[in-house]
């Protein structure tokens, strides 16, 4: 599902420790050098464009959890070790940045009986798809085929599975100029294997493709695409807060979410439906035209 995309990488290498895994009672007892080699696949550009660490992952951090597993344990094979090692990087350090990680566990001094260079375990693993929410709006020009534009874009993007569909509303503008006209908002469930960076990257090209322009914040858009939840991710980063920081209170997001999905939860603010209940805006929502593609309201 990773589209065969080809992702940027950081190796650290070398990272060795004392450890008793084998198979052999004396492996156990004794122990021996393990020397490990990672590679993690992730998009480095939002880091490398703005210098922020919170933007990739920290290699120290890394180095740690490899030289702990190394010295946990212990394992009867390297082929486990090499396992956890893969597991720990997808699932903790940086989580979810990390959309692959090559995993190398050299055992060099292992008891062959015979002379030989070096034994080594060489892995690579995914990370598992995420569950995300985008949010879709247009309030200029044909409206409706900005909204069925961006989801055709979306079916064929790589790395990228609709799995679900809200129907289209019609609803009043909130905030911004008072005599912009009425928008069509639609939520779209996806499954993806981009990083949270990458799919946002994403979401922008389908706003250049319907040749946005922003001159008014919050004023009058060909299309919005925004992220509203990646998996149960928070995050704080200017560009891109998760949960979206302004969809738990409006309506025009939760209402064709929580048409397509009644039991969804917004990671940290409780039930869509709850929420739901209490945005203000509810009352300016009104069922839009049933667009190819899109759940019926
Ligand atoms: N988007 C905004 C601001 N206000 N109002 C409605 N009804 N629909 C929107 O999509 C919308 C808005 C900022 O993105
Ligand atoms: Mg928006
Ligand atoms: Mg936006």
């Amino acid at each position: 599902m990773t589209g065969g995309r080809a992702l940027d990488r950081i190796e650290v290498t070398g990272i060795r420790a004392w450890g008793r895994h084998g198979v052999l009672p004396q492996e156990q007892d004794l122990g021996q050098q393990f020397v490990c080699d990672v590679t993690l696949h992730l998009w480095t550009a939002p880091a490398g464009r703005s210098d922020q660490l919170g933007r990739t992952v920290n290699y120290a951090e890394v180095a740690a959890a490899v030289h702990q597993e190394l010295t946990g344990g212990p394992y009867a094979l390297v082929e486990t070790l090499a396992e956890r090692i893969a597991q720990r990087i997808l699932t903790d350090t940086g989580h979810p940045l990390v959309r692959r990680v090559g995993v190398r566990v050299h055992k060099p001094a292992a008891p062959v009986g015979l002379p030989v260079g070096d034994v080594v375990v060489s892995i690579e693993r995914e990370a598992p798809p995420v569950a995300a929410v985008l949010a879709l709006g247009s309030n200029l020009g044909d409206r409706a085929a900005h909204l069925t534009g961006a989801l055709a874009a979306l079916r064929a993007a790589d790395g990228i599975e609709v799995e679900w569909t809200g129907p289209v509303l019609e609803t009043a503008p909130v905030g911004g100029p008072q005599d912009q006209g009425a928008f069509l908002n639609t939520a779209v469930g996806v499954r993806t294997a981009l990083g949270p960076f990458e799919l946002l990257a994403a979401a922008h090209r389908l706003e250049r493709a319907a040749r946005r322009e922003r001159p008014v914040r919050w004023g009058p858009r060909t299309l919005d695409v925004d992220v509203i939840t990646y998996g149960d991710l928070r995050s704080e980063d200017e560009e891109l807060t998760l949960p979206h920081p302004r969809a738990h209170q409006r309506a025009f997001v939760l209402a064709p979410w929580h048409a397509a999905r009644p039991d969804a939860e917004l990671p940290g603010r409780g039930p869509v439906a709850a929420l739901l209940a209490g945005a203000d805006d509810a009352g300016g929502l009104r069922p839009g035209p049933a667009l190819e593609g899109f759940d019926v309201p």
